[in-house]
């Protein structure tokens, strides 16, 4: 290891270290002081490396939380804080704690189910841990795996909105991308009541500065849409005629996708033959609808679909490349992705939104900085692509970004300048496995 290594590894191992909270992981403790659905997987990526039982703890727990219909909510609160520790807290959502975890209930909305992909890369680590390290990574596996498979049910029966086969997201926090311009046409037919900020107050402006956050308009629709879905008990039976958000993102249903590629491999592993088969198949099938629903051929890219209106986002986001982490994408989409990847639109890493809008921010949230995690994952599709070259150079220049700056939320794509919150646990843990994972994925494309 070099000596620019040796400090990034040791500096992203104490945020985790920092970062731990009991009995599971907060991505920051000042900004997001509870459990996060997805944050949770890049975490346990990054935190097999240095501390495997509390990588599965940490999946455990969220899954503790899981629903009795699958669904694994974005965000499971710790009793020990109080309501003005977060907004939206566990009051604002109502939800009751499900399983036995002593949680203070959860959100009622998703995240990507990036846990499959997570469970598989931690269990391929604890194979290297020694005969104690791969029985508790079985047992682990062999708890989860049902769990994981409830969580894919849940989306493919409950959300698929639009009856193509894709999963959607009826709130822009299901996303993981909030703010981002991808939902910019769709957010427009939202209302947005402005009177909704002055009985909720929001705790992120306290932490961190408002030209770095979305906006109090985006809040005042997040918070709508909250309470809309929260009207019927989060039930999801005709959302459709109800709910004024529906819309397929490109990056969420990449990540639908590759889970079932996951599984394929676990269920492997567990002796479920069949299972595996029908995994591959349905990851195909997510494959084929990606293609033929949010693949624009004038632009080369992939966008969201705004399900109610049927229309494709106008906006390039850097979501719109994740379909590259799927094996049986056509070369088609394959090749016009990684065109658009290296214009001057983008780069690598990867903006979050095209450089040359006229919106273009360099510095709030989802409209413009570089975040580790979308470029972690496109690094993995390039993998898979068997584009070698390109990967490393991602590699490279991310963990140049992360040692230079710091373990931040995400990165002004000019300066490099950390932004959000300081000492964020998935960019730690991305950091930890890009310094160690030279890997290809299992299924990657022969080249
Ligand atoms: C709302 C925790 C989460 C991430 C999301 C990121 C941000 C929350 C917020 O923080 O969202 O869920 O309060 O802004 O957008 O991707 O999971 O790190």
């Amino acid at each position: 290891m070099t000596e620019m290594s040796a400090e990034l590894w040791n500096s992203a191992a104490r945020v985790l270290e920092s970062n731990w909270a009991g009995d599971h992981m907060v991505p920051s403790h000042r900004l997001y002081p509870h459990q996060w659905s997805w944050d949770t997987a890049f975490i346990a990526i990054g935190l097999a490396y240095v501390n495997p039982a509390r990588a599965w703890r940490d999946l455990r727990s969220l899954f503790e939380a899981q629903w009795p219909d699958g669904r694994v909510p974005h965000i499971v609160f710790d009793p020990a804080l109080a309501e003005t520790d977060y907004f939206p807290g566990p009051a604002f959502w109502g939800v009751p704690a499900y399983g036995t975890r002593p949680v203070h209930g959860s959100s009622g909305i998703v995240h990507p189910p990036l846990h499959a992909v997570a469970v598989w890369k931690v269990y391929r680590r604890a194979l290297t841990h020694g005969a104690s390290g791969i029985h508790q990574a079985r047992t682990e596996l062999e708890w989860l795996y049902p769990r994981l498979v409830a969580q894919q049910q849940y989306l493919s029966t409950r959300r698929d909105l639009g009856g193509a086969g894709l999963a959607s997201i009826v709130h822009p926090w299901e996303s993981g991308l909030d703010n981002s311009p991808a939902w910019d046409a769709a957010m427009a037919n939202v209302p947005a009541d402005m009177s909704l900020l002055t009985t909720h107050r929001r705790h992120d402006l306290d932490v961190v500065e408002a030209a770095h956050r979305p906006t109090d308009h985006d809040y005042a629709r997040y918070v709508g849409l909250v309470l809309s879905y929260q009207a019927a008990g989060y039930s999801d039976t005709g959302l459709l005629d109800r709910h004024a958000f529906a819309v397929e993102c490109p990056s969420f249903n990449a990540i639908y996708g590759t889970a079932e590629l996951a599984l394929a491999q676990i269920a492997g592993v567990l002796g479920h033959t069949t299972e595996a088969t029908a995994h591959r198949e349905r990851a195909q099938h997510i494959t084929a609808a990606i293609v033929s629903r949010l693949w624009n051929p004038r632009t080369g890219m992939f966008h969201a679909r705004d399900v109610r209106t049927g229309t494709l986002s106008p906006a390039r986001c850097v979501s719109g490349f994740q379909p590259l982490l799927l094996p049986d994408l056509p070369a088609e989409q394959v090749t016009g992705v990684l065109a658009e990847m290296r214009s001057e639109r983008f780069g690598l890493p990867s903006p979050s939104y095209d450089r040359t809008a006229p919106d273009f921010d360099t510095l709030r949230y989802w409209r413009g900085p570089v975040w580790i995690n979308m470029n972690w994952l496109l690094r993995r599709g390039l993998l898979v692509h068997g584009r070698r070259a390109e990967a490393q150079e991602l590699r490279k220049a991310m963990v140049r970004l992360v040692h230079d700056n710091g373990h931040y939320e995400y990165f002004d794509p000019d300066t490099g300048k950390g932004l959000g919150a300081p000492t964020f646990s998935w960019t730690a843990a991305l950091a930890l496995d890009l310094l160690a994972d030279r890997s290809v994925p299992a299924y990657a494309r022969a080249t």
